[in-house]
C-alpha cells in the first residue's frame, strides 16, 4: 500500500494545551507520524510518497473562505501582541454560543476571531500550524487522489488530524478537515463516497460538514459524548438533516469498550455502508480506542487492529485511510500498521 507523508507536518508543534483548567503536555505532537513512518519502512509496507501540491480550492470547497482567510493570518496577527505564545482563545463568541449579541461581534481583531473560529482550548494555533495543515491537506488529496486513479487502497499519514474541524470552526487537535476535503475532491471526480469514522472521539467536524446531505455516508463509532469529548456532538439522535436524513449513524459506545461489543457496532456500520453501496470508502483512522491510550476509555487490544483492518477490507471498496488521533506513542506504530497489514492481507 502506498503511504502519503510529509515531514512538514513537524512544522506544527504544540508544548502544551489548556485542559481541565491547567496547561497540560501536548499529546498531539510530531513523534506520533514518526513513529507511524519508522514501522511502515521496517515491515515493507509499501513505498512512501511525498504529497503532491494542490491549490486552496479542494479546502474552499469544504471551508468557509473567511475561516481559511482567519487560519492562515492568525497566529501572525496573535504575535504582534503575544510573542513566543500559541493562540488560544480565552473569550467565545456569543453568536457561535446562541446567545443575543452587540456590534461588539463585529470585531475584526484577532482576539474576537479566535473566539468566533474555534471550539475548544485544547487546540493550541502556533507559529507552523497552518502550513502543517496545508500540508496535511495535500496528504489527505494525494492519497485520495491515487485511489481515485485506481490504488486499491492508500493511506495518507496526516497531521494535525481533522475530523473534529468543521466548515467554521477548529478545535480537537484539527484545523483543516482532511478527510472531508478528501472526501469532497472524488465526489466533484464522480465518485459517491461513505465515510468510517474510527477514531475514539466523534468526527463532529465531517458530521457537520455532509448532515445536509444524502451523496456522502457519515458512519462514526466512538466513545459515547455523554462522558466523552466532544461533548456536544456523536449522539445516536444525530441521524443528518433535510435530504441527508438517515445518511448520518452515529454508534456511540460505553465506557471500556472491547473488542466484543467494538466488532458488533462496527457489523452494524459495514451493513450500513453496504446498503450505501460506494465507490470508494475513506477511513479517519484514529487508533486512540487503544486500551492503553492515556486520554480515552476504550479497551481494544494491539491484535483487534488487525481485525479492525480485515474487517474494513470485507466491504470490498477502493479505500483511503487518513490517520486522526492516537496518543500512546509506546504503541501507536504498531496498532496504526496493523490495521493496514490486516485490511491487505484480508
Ligand atoms: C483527533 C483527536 O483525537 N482529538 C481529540 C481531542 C481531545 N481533546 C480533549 C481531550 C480531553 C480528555 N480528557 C481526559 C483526561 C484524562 N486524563
Ligand atoms: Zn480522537
Amino acid at each position: 500500500m502506498k503511504t502519503f507523508y510529509t515531514a512538514q507536518h513537524s512544522a506544527h508543534a504544540p508544548l502544551q494545551e489548556f485542559e481541565a483548567g491547567r496547561m497540560t503536555p501536548a499529546v498531539e505532537i510530531p513523534e506520533r507520524v514518526e513513529a507511524v513512518r519508522s514501522r511502515i519502512v521496517s515491515r515493507g509496507l509499501g513505498p512512501i510518497l511525498a504529497p503532491s501540491e494542490f491549490t486552496s480550492a479542494p479546502a474552499l470547497r469544504v471551508h468557509d473562505p473567511a475561516f481559511v482567510a482567519f487560519l492562515k493570518s492568525a497566529y501572525a496577527r496573535w504575535a504582534d501582541m503575544h510573542p513566543n505564545i500559541d493562540a488560544i482563545p480565552s473569550v467565545f463568541s456569543p453568536q457561535v454560543l446562541g446567545f443575543r449579541h452587540s456590534d461588539g461581534l463585529l470585531r475584526e481583531d484577532v482576539l474576537a476571531q479566535l473566539g468566533r473560529y474555534c471550539f475548544d482550548t485544547g487546540t493550541p494555533l502556533t507559529k507552523g500550524s497552518w502550513s502543517a495543515a496545508l500540508a496535511a491537506v495535500n496528504t489527505a488529496l494525494s492519497a485520495a487522489l491515487a485511489v481515485g486513479d485506481g490504488e486499491r487502497a492508500a493511506f495518507a499519514l496526516t497531521r494535525p488530524p481533522g475530523h473534529h474541524a468543521s466548515a467554521t470552526l477548529f478545535g480537537g487537535y484539527c484545523y483543516l478537515n482532511n478527510v472531508a476535503i478528501a472526501a469532497q475532491f472524488l465526489v466533484d471526480h464522480g465518485a459517491r463516497c461513505a465515510i468510517i469514522d474510527v477514531d475514539y472521539h466523534h468526527g463532529n467536524g465531517t458530521q457537520d460538514i455532509f448532515y445536509a446531505r444524502n451523496d456522502v455516508l457519515f458512519v462514526s463509532l466512538h466513545a459515547d459524548p455523554a462522558f466523552a469529548y466532544p461533548v456536544y456532538w456523536g449522539f445516536a439522535e444525530e441521524t443528518g438533516q433535510e435530504q441527508g436524513e438517515g445518511f448520518n449513524l452515529n454508534l456511540p459506545l460505553p465506557v471500556a469498550t472491547d473488542w466484543q461489543g467494538y466488532s458488533e457496532a462496527l457489523g452494524t456500520a459495514i451493513t450500513r455502508i453496504s446498503a450505501f453501496s460506494p465507490d470508494v470508502l475513506l477511513v479517519s483512522l484514529g487508533l486512540d480506542t487503544f486500551a492503553l491510550d492515556p486520554i480515552c476509555r476504550f479497551r481494544l487490544q494491539s491484535a483487534d487492529y488487525l481485525r479492525l483492518g480485515e474487517a474494513i477490507a470485507q466491504l470490498n471498496q477502493p479505500t483511503v485511510f487518513v490517520f486522526e488521533g492516537g496518543y500512546d506513542l509506546a504503541h501507536l506504530a504498531e496498532n496504526t500498521v496493523n490495521v493496514l497489514e490486516g485490511f491487505i492481507g484480508a
